[in-house]
């Protein structure tokens, strides 16, 4: 289970007033935690502002790669933002993400195959969100097509079913987990990735709705995460989720998580 850290995001207050003041301290010191705490990716997203996406991205990326070894994951629909991004990065980004929406598609893809870079791939196109598995199922099997016919292997092909908060909806997360089931059928060889805390916007204590869900996405399938990896719990919850669902042999993950002192407070001494 590899996970892309979540928090460096333009969407969040505090790292929209970062960006904004070029306060490059602040972000760094962001990368270094989730590097730490063990995400292969970080997912850098610079924000809503179409005019300033372009060189809010470059900024982010200048400033997060000199202080972390991991990999970015290029978080944008925007395929100027994104050509520019590649420009400067030191190692081979994720790009998040296409979807089946046929500009993104087209522009993205192209950019993705040149570079040889892993890709999310969104279950949704121009139409929205849609609202059912067989749907959204759909989108899969044209983006899968598109990717095949780029030369982009599926192992590089992270597909994302989409999570929606069950604040609106409360059969979003069965809706998810279900399109989760009918693509690792379909496609073996692609990777499943979700935008965790999404399934939680607007409710309260969104962790423990995060931690369940992740449990169930676990057993359906899915093998990466946009999460928070500062969340001790969160990764307590996945160390022991892997163990049950026997991807941990010897125990060898779950024993090291405790070692590490991820199943106690901090300060805790049990
Ligand atoms: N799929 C893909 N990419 C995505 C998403 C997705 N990128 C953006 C988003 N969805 C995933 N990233 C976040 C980042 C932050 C939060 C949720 C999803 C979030 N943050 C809270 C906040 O800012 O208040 C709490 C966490 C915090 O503060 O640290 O909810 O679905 N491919």
């Amino acid at each position: 289970m590899k996970i892309i850290g979540e928090k460096i995001n333009g969407t969040r207050r505090r790292v929209a007033q970062a960006i904004e003041e070029r306060d490059g301290a602040f972000i760094q010191d962001l990368a270094i935690k989730q590097a730490q705490a063990g995400a292969a990716w970080l997912d850098v997203n610079a924000g809503t502002h179409p005019d300033r996406e372009v060189d809010d991205l470059i900024w982010l990326v200048e400033v997060v790669q000199p202080v972390v070894q991991v990999p970015l994951c290029l978080d944008s629909a925007n395929p100027l933002a994104l050509a520019a991004a590649l420009k400067v990065v030191a190692q081979t980004p994720m790009i998040n993400s296409i979807s089946g929406e046929p500009k993104r598609l087209e522009e993205i893809l192209p950019l993705v195959a040149e570079h040889g870079c892993p890709v999310i791939a969104l279950a949704m196109d121009d139409k929205g969100i849609p609202e059912r598995c067989e749907q959204r199922l759909e989108v899969a099997r044209h983006l899968i097509a598109a990717t095949r016919a780029a030369g982009v292997p599926d192992d590089r092909v992270y597909l994302d079913p989409l999570a929606m908060t069950l604040a609106t909806n409360t059969r979003s997360a069965l809706i998810t987990l279900d399109t989760m089931r009918a693509i690792r059928n379909e496609f073996p060889d692609a990777h499943l990735t979700l935008g965790l805390s999404n399934i939680s916007f607007g409710l309260p204590a969104r962790s423990y709705v995060n931690r369940a869900f992740l449990t169930l996405a676990l057993a359906a399938g899915l093998d990466s995460a946009i999460l928070d990896p500062l969340d001790r719990e969160m990764r307590a919850t996945l160390a022991a989720a892997r163990l049950v669902l026997g991807h941990d042999p010897h125990c060898l993950g779950y024993t090291r998580a405790y070692r590490a002192g991820l199943f106690s407070r901090p300060g805790d001494s049990s």
